[in-house]
């Protein structure tokens, strides 16, 4: 496995043929063994570390794990457990140390007593980083004693040695991923290590993980202990919004063949943060243990909102999505086996705990409201006006369409639509204002150019549920004049133009108006961003006055060309102002007339670094998870003005 071939050592020879062919595999195709050799690929070496220090501190051997980054990238995991073993190994003849450390999928404890995180998602053990590294130290204490033995390319450099009396015990792995392996590097990243770090502390109650970044000039250190463990994780969640009852409530439940723990808070707002785990690695994609969790939790809400007289004979049941609105939860599940399934391997695939963890809710959340009837009757106030939203916003759905269908030919009287019936030559200018409404129409083209007047501020759908932004008349117009429809139902085949301008002024309350359309395209019609119909108009920004000629400047370089082509003249520059201050041809050349203007295309960025979506999902990143509107720079001149 190394790349100088071992010739001389011959007590590795025999016994360790196939353990020589297992790593060599792993530098072959590193890929297939920590899932790339980018970033996150490297990142992984420390979570396998991590991992192993970690089963030792479930088994209840192990308080505390110290991660350190080191100058030249190196990486060192300590933790006071039992030590990794050094004995010799029956099937290798080898020291359990060396075997573990040499062998592929012997990383974790040799009995299967223990729940792992190694064995898991990351578990191809502590070999694999071995392998992947150009050096590699292993320390332990153990029986009185410090022993050590190095490694390179996951070959041992040198027999496991004894080097001297020592108290206690433990494990410290030293490593140095290599950078021929790792083709963008070997510079971990604090944010991802810290943010993985206090996850597992959180998801490991009471167990100190302590960081230090050594690598630049000033040391960095954190360290991580929570006594509440996940209840801890939720606080943490919400810290930054507004619970609507005190108590985190908890359940946990074990039978021995698996475990699940559960905590709880609901919050004033509207967004469901569920965050799930198996053996401690974060399941984005839900799983038997999340689905569990759902049916369970809907059924004991209904259940006790029914004994309470809090839901009567005659009310429908609440749904799911009426009992999850607001709330944060965190679900770890610890099971022997666990399947990983899904697009990214994050989704529990074992049917038992769908059962397991249903059982266990069933039995704890109905003792959960018995105890805490106050916080009930506040979840299930919570629970019932989403059930109300959800019915108003089908009523103003159903009205939207409705309307649409009676209003002559089914579009918004406000609208002027175009001649052309062609969506792809079609575009609608969305403006602000009805005065500049009436400009535009004039300087349009309206073989293909529609006009939709937008008076005022339209509804922030942020800060609203969508029952009230369907109330609102100008979205009722835009919903209507787009043609797509909103939400789940919406369907990009029928837009009726493949540019939707937004063409406001170039002030502030024409940025607001246009962040706030943009939002609700966002939010609610999010395949016309991603379709690139969505576009920014670009009125000019100035306009200067020579004598009686008025010319319109769209940009500051433009600017200064314009004053060096008219040096020693008498000219009148004025900050643009309003759509208002152009007439009609004016308009049409600076703004709409497509041989003359400029158009911004949305785009939307990127969701999520490859490498945060795998490992650092969580606190405030569950929001980050958002995407966000990204637009040209040149666009912040309107902040400005
Ligand atoms: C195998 C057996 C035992 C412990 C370990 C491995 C072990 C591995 C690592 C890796 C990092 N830290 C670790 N700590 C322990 C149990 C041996 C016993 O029964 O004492």
């Amino acid at each position: 496995m190394s790349k100088q071939k071992r010739a001389s050592d011959a007590s590795y020879e025999a016994s360790s043929i196939q353990v020589l062919e297992g790593l060599e595999a792993v530098r072959r195709r590193p890929a297939m063994y920590i899932g790339s050799t980018g970033p996150r690929g490297l990142h992984h070496l420390i979570w396998e570390a991590v991992d192993n220090s970690v089963d030792e501190a479930m088994a209840g051997f192990c308080t505390r794990i110290d991660v350190t980054l080191l100058p030249e990238d190196g990486v060192r995991v300590r933790d006071n457990g039992r030590g990794i073993p050094v004995d010799k190994h029956e099937k290798t003849g080898l020291p359990a140390l060396t075997t573990v450390m040499t062998t592929l999928h012997a990383g974790g404890k040799f009995d299967s007593d223990a729940y792992q995180v190694s064995g898991g998602l990351h578990g191809v053990g502590i070999s694999v980083v071995n392998a992947l590294s150009t050096r590699t130290v292993v320390e332990v204490v153990r029986n009185g004693n410090l022993w050590e033995q190095s490694f390179a390319y996951g070959d041992p450099v040198a027999k496991l040695k004894k080097v001297k009396p020592m108290k206690r015990s433990g494990t410290q792995v030293t490593f140095w991923a290599d950078p021929d392996i790792f083709e963008e590097g070997t510079e971990y990243s604090a944010k991802t290590v810290v943010t993985r770090l206090r996850e597992m502390a959180f998801l490991t109650k009471g167990l100190e993980i302590r960081f230090r970044d050594e690598r630049g000039d000033e040391t960095f250190e954190e360290t991580f202990r929570y006594a509440g463990g996940i209840v801890d994780f939720v606080k943490h969640l919400n810290a930054s919004r507004e619970p609507i009852h005190n108590q985190v409530a908890y359940f946990d439940h074990s039978d021995g063949e698996a475990e699940v723990e559960i905590a709880l808070q609901w919050t004033a707002g509207y967004t469901e943060s569920i965050l799930s785990f198996a053996n401690n690695i974060n399941t984005h994609e839900g799983g038997t243990h999340e689905e569990g969790f759902r049916t369970a939790l809907t059924r004991s809400i209904n259940d006790f909102a029914r004994a309470r007289g809090l839901l009567k004979e005659k009310d429908k049941n609440l749904q799911g999505e009426d009992v999850r609105e607001g709330l944060t939860a965190v679900i770890s599940a610890k099971l022997r086996q666990p399947q990983f399934e899904g697009q990214t391997k994050t989704k529990l695939g074992n049917t038992e705990i769908r059962s397991f963890v249903q059982k266990a809710m069933n039995q704890a959340l109905p003792e959960w409201f018995e105890r805490h009837p106050g916080e009930g009757r506040k979840i299930i106030e919570k629970a019932s006006s989403a059930a109300r939203a959800r019915d108003a916003a089908r009523q103003a759905r159903d009205l939207t369409r409705r309307k649409s269908l009676l209003e002559s030919g089914g579009l918004p009287g406000k609208l002027s639509d175009c001649s052309s019936k062609d969506p792809e030559l079609s575009e609608v200018f969305i403006v602000e204002g009805d005065s500049a409404g009436g400009s535009a129409k004039q300087a349009r083209n309206s073989e293909f150019q529609a006009i939709l007047p937008i008076r005022g501020k339209i509804i922030n759908v942020e800060k609203n549920r969508l029952a009230r932004v369907l109330q609102n008349t100008e979205i009722q117009s835009l919903i209507t004049a787009i043609g797509t429809g909103i939400g789940d139902e919406m369907d990009i085949t029928k837009a009726r133009y493949h540019r939707i301008i937004i063409l406001t002024d170039a002030d502030v309350d024409g940025a607001h108006i246009r962040t706030l359309l943009l939002t609700f395209f966002f939010r609610h019609m999010p395949e016309v961003i991603e379709h690139g119909y969505v576009y920014i108009a670009q009125p000019p920004l100035y306009s200067a006055k020579i004598g009686t000629k008025t010319t319109w400047i769209q940009n500051d370089e433009e600017l200064d060309r314009f004053k060096a082509a008219n040096t020693g003249r008498k000219m009148n520059i004025q900050r643009f102002k309003g759509l208002g201050e152009m007439n009609a041809n004016e308009l049409a050349d600076t703004t709409m007339d497509p041989d003359s203007r400029t158009l911004l295309r949305v785009q939307l960025e990127e969701r999520f670094s490859a490498e945060q979506t795998f490992s650092t999902l969580m606190g405030t990143d569950v929001e980050a998870r958002r995407l966000f509107i990204q637009q040209n720079a040149k666009d912040v001149r309107f902040l400005d003005a």
